[in-house]
């Protein structure tokens, strides 16, 4: 059984230029070092209140080669659940402020790549064991805005889900298709503004509702289907735009109420061929997303992000009101992995789907690929199809579809979002 050596912590970069922590664990038998894990913790821009406090680089990286590195010291590897527990009561803050959740996060990860690279294997075959696992369905954005693109659109996320693709090599071979088409024709309306945070378009659009107009177009631009091939998913991060009981839309100066919003969601699920909206209301509206819940639950999934921040106790209040039918897993919103897993184990069990998700603020770190293989989580959100912190995630997960080959179970994207 390999036994946790060392654990060291640096400051490292990510994607917005901005310092972040990275952890290192050395694992070994004996006194001889045997494998290293390593991982980097993200960061959003766009947070929950909920979410788990993370420090500055430098306080994160104290931490780590501090309380961390002599708690976890000489625990075994193998021992996710134990490991985690220890780094929650070596905090002993319900917000994680002392260790810092970013902290955390780094070396639960890393705990979990050590462990998997002392049993000579990539991390999503150890965390599937003897299970057959499918590739997930990403779910990829064309254009960004809210917090990711301050002046652009007020929706944060406009993706696509690439629901008639067989595989998630060809669900990337249309994306390239639809993304590249969807620059054309900004390029030639001259609306092009250069990419947001995750790598979509940065668009100079005059609604919210034009670039669901020019999703469907782009996608039909590339020689693909709207809605049959390729569906669209949103993600307003309502939390950003709600300003006094109502919801703010700065580019179309105006503010709708929560019921307006409704309608105007409720209206666009007719009109576009939408599968999914995420955070569609405020992180505190619960009654409104009990009622859009309520109203277009049965047609389209509904993504409980900043309303969740991955918390358990959250995602069971929401399963015991009927608010959302999916979750979004983002392990540094909590702080470890063994809670985020009970995220994905409760809401599996509850029929809730899920979907692991990246943050704005990203690195080359691919943890989460091998996270929602492994745990056989059916959706990946990553970002767009630019920037290599994205990229660096899509290309894993060919590298492990390759892997997976014919041991693969069905890729569920048809079964996903089969047309209610
Ligand atoms: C989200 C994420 C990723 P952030 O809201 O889903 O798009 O953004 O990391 O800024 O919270
Ligand atoms: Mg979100």
């Amino acid at each position: 059984m390999a036994k946790i050596l060392d654990v060291k912590g640096r400051r490292v970069w990510d994607s917005r230029g901005r310092a972040t922590v990275e952890a290192e664990v050395v694992v070994g038998r004996g006194a001889t070092p045997l494998a290293v894990g390593r991982a980097i913790a993200p960061s959003g821009a766009s947070t929950g209140s909920g979410e788990a406090i993370a420090l500055d680089a430098e306080s994160a990286v104290r931490s780590i080669n501090g309380r961390i590195r002599e708690g976890l010291k000489a625990l075994s590897v193998s021992e996710q659940e134990a490991l985690d527990r220890r780094l929650i009561e070596l905090d002993g803050t319900p917000d994680r402020h002392r260790l810092g959740a970013n902290a955390m996060v780094a070396v639960s990860l890393a705990c979990a790549h050590a462990d998997a690279a002392a049993r000579k294997m990539p991390l999503w075959k150890k965390l599937a064991g003897e299970r057959r696992v499918a590739m997930p369905v990403p779910q990829i954005q064309i254009f960004g805005g809210g917090a990711h693109a301050r002046g652009s659109v007020d929706l944060q996320d406009y993706m696509i889900v690439c629901v008639g693709a067989g595989s998630f090599a060809e669900a990337l071979d249309w994306t390239a298709r639809v993304y590249a088409a969807a620059g054309a024709r900004l390029q030639k309306r001259g609306a092009l503004r250069g990419v947001a945070d995750e790598g979509g378009y940065w668009p100079a659009f005059k609604s919210n509702e034009e670039p669901l107009a020019e999703l469907v177009g782009a996608i039909a631009d590339a020689g693909l289907e709207p809605g049959a091939d390729v569906a669209i998913a949103l993600d307003l991060a309502a939390s950003q735009l709600y300003r006094a009981g109502n919801y703010h839309l700065a580019l179309e100066g105006r503010s709708l109420s929560a019921g307006q919003l409704h309608a105007t969601l409720m209206r666009w699920i007719e009109r576009y061929p939408i599968v999914s909206i995420e955070d569609p209301f405020a992180e505190h509206d619960a009654a409104a997303m009990q009622a859009f819940t309520r109203d277009a639950g049965e047609r389209i999934q509904i993504v409980g992000d900043d309303f969740f921040v991955t918390r358990l106790e959250k995602l069971k209040s929401g399963i015991e009101n009927k608010i959302c039918n999916a979750i979004l897993l983002k392990p540094n919103q909590v702080g470890t992995v063994t809670e985020t897993l009970a995220c994905w184990d409760a809401a599996r069990k509850a029929g809730y789907r899920a979907i692991v998700s990246a943050r704005s603020g990203e690195t080359e770190d691919v943890s989460i690929v091998h996270l929602a293989v492994g745990w056989g989580v059916p959706q990946l959100k990553v970002g767009s199809f630019a920037r290599s912190e994205r990229m660096a995630k899509w290309n894993e997960g060919l590298r492990i579809e390759e892997a997976l080959g014919a041991k693969a179970l069905p890729y569920p994207a048809g079964k996903l979002f089969r047309k209610r």
